[in-house]
């Protein structure tokens, strides 16, 4: 009988935060400081839906970037690309891990260079609300980016080619 009314209250307590709708705990922040005059660079963090409900990342901003994107990296035939994400969705319970060589924070057009050691204030907009996020600036470790070659350049971001025809 113990047991029961353990479940029972368990039950009624799942049932009353259900409504208060448990944001997604947010951990193993960092966004990759990025060499002189680059405006891109990569950012890092591992979400735990700790819900009972779907989570869906639909974006980030930040007051310090221009434009942040949901990234993947993919590897196909040998050939590093990036995917965009619109949404990223997140079951009930269910971890994601944006890292290295998968899914990423693309900050795309920073104005303003991300300083080693400061701290990046984003905005992750999510269905369950948003989420204030304060990301460390940290050196990106030898061999921790292995795409960014041919995966991050600006190659495929930046400016395309001047070019005369219109
Ligand atoms: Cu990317």
């Amino acid at each position: 009988m113990k047991l029961l009314n353990t479940l029972t209250f368990l039950c009624a307590l799942g049932l009353s935060q259900s409504a208060l709708a448990d944001l997604p705990m947010i951990s193993d922040m960092k966004v990759m400081a990025h060499p002189p005059g680059a405006t891109v660079t990569a950012g890092f963090l591992t979400i735990n839906n700790i819900s009972s409900e779907q989570l869906v990342v639909t974006g980030a901003s930040s007051d310090a970037v221009a434009r942040i994107e949901m990234h993947e990296s993919v590897i196909k035939d040998d050939i590093a690309s990036m995917t965009k994400h619109e949404e990223l969705n997140i079951a009930a319970g269910q971890t994601l891990r944006l890292t290295h060589g998968s899914f990423h924070l693309m900050f795309m057009d920073i104005v303003n260079p991300l300083m080693m050691g400061s701290t990046l204030t984003v905005t992750l907009h999510t269905n369950q609300g948003d989420i204030e996020l304060s990301m460390p600036v940290v050196k990106p470790g030898m061999g921790t980016m292995p795409n960014m070659k041919s995966g991050h350049g600006e190659i495929n971001i930046g400016a395309p080619e001047p070019s005369n025809e219109h």
